[in-house]
């Protein structure tokens, strides 16, 4: 794989099609509504989107619990509609990454239908069902990563099955022959369609167990945590079976020219770095989503970043990512550091995923409970995820451009002036501070593919200096701190640009008086 990867060089643009534009007025996001917002992508420069499901579903889980893996829902437009954006995306020099599920289909999929009929049923084992225990009830004491029992019993066939999520969607056995293939041609569909890669969902899960062994208890579990962190998902979750089918998956994609497969994945560095696969024919991106969970002081980050370059095997691509559709919003997580946050994603080494609105620094939104739409609200309080998912902001008209309808969800608070249009005009906003990294980042070689000269914390900040043969390295500052603080920098630094965007480009006159929550690229001397 030489540099030029486009995934490698690139900036990835998370897309929750529900919340980015809607077009006929329905209040939900739709493809058409993309198509119309590409001109805007592109000028925010990023490289690729990443759609979240767009098929056939009943949306118990908003798209990720599909019944057609060839299609694309009537809400969101037409296989037509998709075909359009690809190729608008294609003419501005911009790839379309969809999201794939292999863990499980809704429970509306005919495969489900036709599994669920009888227990004589051909596809009976392409799922997983089994007897209540001896002494009545589930198989075993799995919980499903949104709350409650993993195992949903059928009173026709009297049997249990399996689901590491809703009982709407019950997982696909991946031990089964039969599935496997089925499930590699959808990738295949969607290659030949012309999409440039894909986003694996929850792929740990793909795999259990297959003697269904309990897990045992997470000594670490406190009341307040999610309801699935009670057990370690020892025998459902992270099974060695599951990197046999990465690299079946990524064998479909080294079929043809330049895709990517991104897989998410929520793991600590060691047990992250071995989804690059054996000699590399994993995964080209394992999803780093540390940066999420990290405590962000100096120190914490800069061994944060030292143990994942120290975790990537030869050859490896590094990633980082600040929040998704299942998170709380960065802008909420950090507040002020949001912007020092955007700074350390667009200069850090390896390929940024930026979430849509986060350029703006949209907050969780407020929903209230008889609002909330998110499965997981209902299934495990104070967890849902809504809030996260919040409709884009494009003006300051009605529903902040979003739709002519009634928003599916509230838009978040102060949307009349945190959007597109007003953020553009304000030369200090965070906006244009995403846009002037993401175009330095296209523009230097050392932010793309700079190793690191060094990486250390001092004062209160996290400095680093990436360098490439060739061009002026670059040195990063950021003030995790709450007062100014004087970082060492190399001497004859030049500065490039402020997360305030209120520095001028100069040599650097004496110390570098940083402000608590101010980061700075500086170009130093070779
Ligand atoms: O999420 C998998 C996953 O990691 C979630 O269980 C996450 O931990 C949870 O939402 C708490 O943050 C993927 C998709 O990103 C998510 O939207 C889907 O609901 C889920 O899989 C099932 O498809
Ligand atoms: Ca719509």
């Amino acid at each position: 794989m030489t540099d030029e990867a486009w995934w490698r060089s690139g900036v990835i643009y998370q897309i929750y099609p529900r919340s980015f534009q809607d077009t006929n007025g329905d209040g939900v996001g739709d493809i058409p509504g993309v198509r119309r917002r590409l001109d805007y992508l592109k000028w925010l420069g990023v490289d690729a989107l990443w759609l979240s499901p767009v098929y056939p579903s009943p949306m118990a889980d908003f798209g990720y619990d599909i019944r057609d893996h060839r299609d694309v829902d009537p809400v969101f437009g037409s296989l037509a509609d998709l075909k359009g954006l690809v190729e608008d995306a294609h003419q501005l020099g911009m790839k379309v990454i969809l999201d794939y599920v292999p863990n499980h289909t809704s429970d509306q999929h005919p495969w489900f239908i036709e599994s669920r009929a009888s227990r004589l049923s051909p596809k009976r084992d392409w799922y997983i069902w089994r007897n209540a225990a001896a002494g009545g009830g589930p198989p075993n004491n799995w919980i499903s990563l949104f709350g409650g029992p993993a195992w949903k019993w059928d009173a026709a066939t009297r049997q249990y099955y399996y689901h590491a999520f809703l009982p709407e969607q019950p997982d696909l056995n991946w031990r089964n022959s039969e599935v496997r293939p089925e499930m590699l041609d959808v990738l295949r569909y969607w290659l030949d369609f012309g999409l440039d890669g894909f986003r694996v969902d929850a792929l740990w899960a793909l795999i259990e167990d297959d003697q269904l062994r309990d897990n045992p208890p997470n000594p670490d579990w406190r009341p307040g945590k999610p309801e699935s962190a009670r057990q370690l998902h020892r025998y459902n979750g992270d099974l060695p079976e599951v990197h046999a089918a990465v690299a079946e998956m990524r064998a479909v994609l080294d079929g043809y020219s330049d895709r990517v497969l991104i897989v998410e994945l929520y793991l600590p560095f060691d047990r992250l770095a071995l989804y690059y696969g054996e000699e590399a024919r994993g995964a080209h991106l394992p999803f780093n989503f540390h940066l999420i969970s990290s405590e962000w002081r100096a120190e914490i980050l800069a061994k944060l970043i030292k143990d994942y370059e120290a975790s990537l095997p030869p050859g490896a691509w590094p990633n980082w990512v600040l929040g998704n559709h299942d998170k709380r919003r960065v802008a909420s997580r950090l507040g002020e550091k949001a912007r020092l946050a955007a700074m350390a994603l667009l200069t850090l080494r390896g390929t940024p995923t930026l979430y849509y609105g986060d350029e703006l620094g949209i907050p969780d939104g407020s929903i209230p409970p008889e609002q909330a739409h998110d499965p997981v609200a209902r299934c495990d309080p104070g967890h849902g995820r809504d809030p996260a998912r919040t409709p884009m902001a494009w003006d300051a008209s009605a529903n902040a451009g979003f739709t002519t309808g009634s928003p599916w969800l509230p838009l978040h608070p102060d949307w009349a002036k945190r959007n597109v249009g007003a953020m553009r005009e304000d030369k200090l906003s965070i906006l244009n501070l995403y846009r002037r990294l993401i175009a330095l980042r296209r523009e230097r070689k050392t932010l793309q593919f700079g190793a690191y000269r060094r990486i250390a914390f001092d004062d209160g900040c996290l400095v680093f200096e990436r360098a490439v043969e060739g061009e002026q390295p670059i040195t990063v500052a950021l003030n995790l701190g709450d007062k100014t603080a004087r970082p060492a920098v190399p001497s004859g630094s030049r500065v490039l640009l402020s997360s305030f965007l209120d520095r001028e480009e100069a040599p650097l006159s004496g110390a570098l008086r940083l402000r608590a929550a101010e980061g700075v690229l500086l170009s130093s001397p070779d």
